[in-house]
């Protein structure tokens, strides 16, 4: 059994999901699991004795103008890696945490292999600061291996930063345990949701990435055909505009802003479709999510996006800002009970078959294995 550091960020979003459901599921396997962060992982919510958390602690000194927190990680991993003998550093972003956990590595005196994990963001941070590139450079070249959440993903990375060693693909996954589809009826009933009303769902952090007013757009095509709900989770940048946007169209009546929750799996039950209609997506995890629940999905031909939806078998996918055709794959999906139920059925079968968490799980041991020179 293996003694694990995960660094991750431990809010809400994909890759601190991933990262704590990779460790509690390695954990659960035997592993010793250290999650060395600023603050507890939110899905860090039940008691495991495998599993440690390390606080990452800040200290305001005036003659910093902002706190030097990479350094504090790259401290406290350097400390965790000795004191527990870490064999493995599981760094998910390549900057900050790759470049803290290869600094750590550097300063501690037990040796340590170093996996990082590339969740899209390296590379969106990269296309607003080029200055970053050398920085991203270094700690994929430095970490002992790579992995990233699609080949959507690999392929960007070796484009964009003209990386040669392989990167290999880990998709996301969802904890089947969780994400199931659960009585439709008397949540429907909570909201006020009529038997004839269909429901759509959007699911993100309202970043401008994310597109929100394609999803209103679509809704609104949607909307004037069937009477029909959009459900909105999240919060984020572009909230304020979003919620002007639907009064100006007089959709205030139907759009629900449910604001960040944390029952997503109830409130995905009572969903029809899920919308992802951004402009980057390395994966989309909540697209996994949705299938797993049954819900068929309507995406954006953007990155990953196609390789999570199976087009015309598990949900649609179009062009990017294509409203009509969102809004018309929706519609031929809504008004077809038949077909809904065939694209339900194949998206639960699709998660199971090419997204199962065990298999991810023994994908990510193998190769620590592999760095570990043990095969
Ligand atoms: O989507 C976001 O803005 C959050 C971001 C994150 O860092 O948590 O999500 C990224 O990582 C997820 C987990 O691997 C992926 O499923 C998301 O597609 C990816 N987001 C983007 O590429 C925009």
């Amino acid at each position: 059994m293996l003694k694990i550091g995960i660094i991750c960020y431990p809010s809400v979003g994909g890759s601190g999901i991933i990262a704590t459901e990779l460790g509690k599921m390695l954990a659960k396997q035997g592993h010793e699991i250290h999650f060395i962060t600023s603050s507890l992982p939110f899905r860090l919510n039940s008691f495991n004795p495998n599993i440690y958390f390390h606080e990452v602690e800040l200290n305001h000194y005036p003659v910093f103008q902002y706190p030097p927190y990479d350094l504090a990680l790259a401290t406290k991993v350097a400390e965790v890696i000795d004191t527990e003998k870490l064999d493995i550093i599981h760094a998910h972003y390549a900057v900050p945490h790759a470049i803290c956990a290869i600094l750590a590595k550097q300063m501690a005196k037990h040796p340590v292999k170093i996996v990082t994990t590339l969740h899209g963001t390296d590379i969106t941070v990269l296309g607003i600061d080029l200055s970053l590139k050398k920085m991203i450079q270094f700690g994929i070249e430095q970490s002992d291996a790579v992995t990233a959440v699609s080949h959507s993903l690999v392929n960007q990375t070796k484009e964009m930063l003209e990386i040669q060693r392989p990167i290999h693909v880990m998709y996301n996954f969802v904890n089947e345990q969780e994400y199931q589809a659960h009585n439709r009826v008397e949540l429907k009933q909570k909201f006020g949701i009529q038997k004839d009303e269909k429901v759509l769902i959007h699911i993100s952090n309202f970043r401008k990435v994310k597109r929100l007013e394609d999803v209103i757009r679509t809704f609104a095509a949607v909307n004037k055909e069937t009477p029909s709900r959009l459900l909105l989770i999240g919060d984020g940048p572009e909230y304020g505009r979003i919620y002007d946007l639907v009064r100006e169209l007089q959709l205030d009546q139907v759009v629900h802003f449910l604001g960040k929750q944390k029952n997503i799996p109830s409130l995905l039950s009572i969903a029809d479709i899920k919308l992802l209609l951004s402009e980057k997506e390395s994966f989309g995890l909540v697209l996994l999510e949705a299938m797993a629940c049954g819900v068929p999905c309507i995406g954006s031909n953007v990155g990953g996006i196609p390789e999570v939806i199976e087009d015309g078998v598990t949900g649609f996918i179009e062009e990017l800002g294509d409203i009509n055709a969102f809004a018309a794959r929706t519609l031929e999906l809504i008004s077809d009970t038949n077909k809904w139920h065939a694209f339900s059925d194949n998206a639960k079968e699709r998660v199971l078959q090419c997204f199962s968490s065990d298999k991810i799980k023994k994908q990510y041991e193998d190769l620590y294995a592999k760095v570990l020179g043990e095969y």
